[in-house]
């Protein structure tokens, strides 16, 4: 009998020392569950110990239980010291490792920015919406009959291949990609009566070779203003407002005699360079004149075209590059940077975002 409980006290030595020379050895919070494991989880040494109580001889068994309780708890109170140790210095260490360092710079935040063709129309239909002109917007996949014949080009006409047309294929009806904003001349006044006062942004493209002041799709700005009693002189007044408000009070336009077949008179309106005030520079090209469009007062055959009474009714238009006023305004000599999508280029015109 003294023999078998000699030998639990040995046993329960043994495990006492070597579990506490193991957990001595314990330096994760892994390593210390896998201790637990062994010695204190459901198959471990001293569980194992406390249910081979059983077989020791009953008068043994109080003694028995009480030194094999007293090691369970000694080994559960050194394992929830160490437990706690370790977890305190992981979590010390992650709040290291995750520490923010608040004194280091911030990283750029890059923000996109409109293209300078959008500022540009952005700009323009403020300056048209002060003197009372509002924004429509139309197809850029156009019929022949819009494109061409309501602006008094029918298909026979010598003028109908000034434009270098891009044709959509299609059987039954021409179909092609609009060579100007002016189809939208007949679209509006399709869907209004006068008095009509319409500026129309957009796409264009034409089959073009492309150079420094030419590309095969550009931006045009269209204008429209068709009522009683409208003369040449709104025209000039109007376009002369635009020129002042883009390059400043005291710029000059001029007018000289073009021909458009959907305008009468005609005429190609231009305004002193104001980089060198007129006196001829690069941009100007030496002529102290930049090009801006074509205008002219609305062919009484389109305002028939689309119903309107051109005995009653009479009207201006004009049509303008967007990417030639960003150029006269800004110094850039070469068109083709505004498709070129080089963000270097871009990011001169950024404006933060307010
Ligand atoms: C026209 O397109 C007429 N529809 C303008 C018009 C409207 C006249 C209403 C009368 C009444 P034009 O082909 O000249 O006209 O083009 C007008 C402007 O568009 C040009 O002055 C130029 O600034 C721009 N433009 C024309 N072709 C190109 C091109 N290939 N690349 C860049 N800009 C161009």
């Amino acid at each position: 009998m003294a023999q078998e409980v000699t030998t639990l006290d040995a046993e329960l030595e043994a495990v006492r020392a070597e579990a506490l020379r193991r957990l001595d050895e314990v330096t994760s919070v892994d390593e210390a569950a896998a201790w637990e494991r062994d010695y204190l989880g459901g198959k471990g040494r001293v569980t194992q110990l406390l249910r081979g109580l059983g077989s020791l001889p009953a008068e043994q068994r109080p003694a028995a239980g009480r030194a094999t309780q007293a090691l369970k708890a000694e080994l559960t109170e050194k394992y929830d010291d160490v437990g706690a140790r370790l977890k305190a210095a992981a979590r010390q260490q992650a709040l290291a490792e995750d520490a923010i360092d608040v004194t280091l710079p911030g990283r750029p935040v890059i923000i996109g920015a409109a293209h300078p063709i959008s500022q540009m129309i952005d700009e323009l239909i403020e300056i048209f919406a002060l003197l009372g002109f509002q924004a429509v917007f139309g197809p850029e996949v156009e019929t022949g009959h819009y494109n061409f014949d309501l602006l008094n080009i029918p298909s026979d006409h010598p003028a109908r291949d000034v434009w270098d047309t891009i044709i959509v294929e299609s059987p039954n009806e021409e179909i092609v990609l609009r060579t100007h904003t002016s189809p939208m001349q007949a679209r509006t006044m399709e869907r209004m009566q006068p008095p009509v006062r319409v500026i129309v942004p957009g796409r264009s493209f034409r089959f073009e070779a492309q150079d420094a002041s030419h590309e095969w799709m550009f931006t045009q700005l269209e204008g429209l203003a068709v009522d009683e009693n409208i003369t040449m002189a709104d025209l000039k007044g109007t376009l002369r407002e635009l020129a002042r408000q883009l390059f400043g009070p005291t710029r000059r336009v001029r007018f000289r005699c073009d021909f458009f077949p959907f305008v009468e008179p005609g005429v190609d309106f231009a305004v002193d360079c104001a980089i060198c005030d007129g006196q001829g520079c690069r941009v100007c090209k030496h002529t102290g004149w930049l090009e801006m469009g074509g205008a002219g007062m609305v062919h009484p055959n389109v305002l028939k075209g689309v119903g309107y009474d051109p005995e009653k009714y009479t009207g201006f238009a004009f049509g303008l590059g967007i990417e030639r006023i960003i150029m006269m305004k800004t110094g850039v000599s070469d068109l083709r940077a505004f498709a070129g999508n080089d963000v270097r280029f871009l990011r001169q015109f950024a404006r933060p975002i307010v």
